[in-house]
């Protein structure tokens, strides 16, 4: 049994998988005690279970369900760097959506890995790549389609206000977490190669965005898209600018991400410095 292990590993070495222990990726160290369920091993074990049942005709109910379950195994993989808010928002929505144990994690480096580019010619993380080989990118796209693949669809409501309203809460996020990117990038440049005046573009933007968020706090319960990249985006504020104090004008905002974080989609997907 632990050979299936092994040579599963080892395939998973081969394609570049990341092997690091996270909840979100199948291989922990809880799944490492069990042989990786394929195809044909789930049928077999599916197979013999329903013999020993006694039961005939369940056999071939109890193959299909094995089937069904192989068949989603790691369906879809995404592209993904630890310290990226963007790829932070499509795993909280794969955990939000209980899709999570569908989609494998690998970590790239998008600055250096030429891998990425034959996905996406951005070379940008998040990239989703799809079973069929091909890929779809951009976060709010993927949580898109993340969302179309749960039953219901529960982060894109249907055209109409609500859409509209979360819709154009993801947007501001994903803007205040690219302001703040751009932000941390232009921090670590030396002083000669910094531009006069973006720091201070950069930090309006992210200070607005706080305001506008606090204006209009994201609801406790169960997350819209809007809210979910609101998440990612003080997630990552306060990864890369820890201790700044924009709670203390925004305390509606601030309570509700305490409350947020809390979650388990929160949880097992903080950002990690690059290694
Ligand atoms: N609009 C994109 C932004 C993605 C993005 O900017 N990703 C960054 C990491 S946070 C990246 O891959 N940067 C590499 C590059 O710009 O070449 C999305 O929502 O997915």
């Amino acid at each position: 049994m632990n050979g299936l292990y092994d040579r599963a590993l080892s395939k998973q070495a081969r394609s570049g998988v990341d092997a690091a222990p996270d909840k979100a990726h199948n291989f922990t160290p809880e799944t490492a005690q069990k042989p990786i369920p394929t195809t044909i091993g789930m049928i077999r074990e599916s197979f013999l279970a329903s013999m020993a049942a006694d039961y005939a005709p369940c056999a071939l109910t109890r193959c299909c369900a094995a089937a069904r379950r192989a068949s989603h195994w790691h369906a879809m993989k995404l592209w993904y760097a630890p310290t990226s808010p963007f790829a932070r928002k499509v795993r909280i929505a794969a955990h939000e959506l209980g899709l999570s144990n569908r989609m494998g994690l690998l970590k790239v480096d998008p600055w250096t890995d030429p891998r990425l580019r034959a996905l996406n010619p951005l070379a940008k993380v998040p990239t989703l790549e799809l079973s069929d080989g091909s890929a779809l990118y951009e976060s709010a796209l993927i949580c898109e389609y993340l969302d179309a693949q749960a039953e219901p669809p529960r982060l894109f409501p249907a055209p109409g206000p609500a859409r509209w309203h979360t819709l154009l809460r993801q947007g501001l996020a994903d803007g205040a977490a690219a302001a703040a990117g751009r932000l941390f990038a232009e921090r670590r440049k030396p002083d000669s190669e910094r531009v006069p005046g973006m720091e201070e573009r950069f930090q309006q933007a992210i200070d607005a965005a706080l305001d506008a968020l606090e204006k209009d706090v994201p609801p406790f319960g169960d997350p819209l898209i809007g809210d979910i990249a609101a998440a990612a985006f003080i997630g990552y504020l306060d990864f890369r600018f820890p201790g700044t104090g924009w709670r203390a004008t925004r305390l509606k905002l601030s309570a509700w991400f305490d409350v947020f974080s809390a979650r388990p989609s929160m949880l097992e997907t903080t950002h990690r410095a690059a290694s």
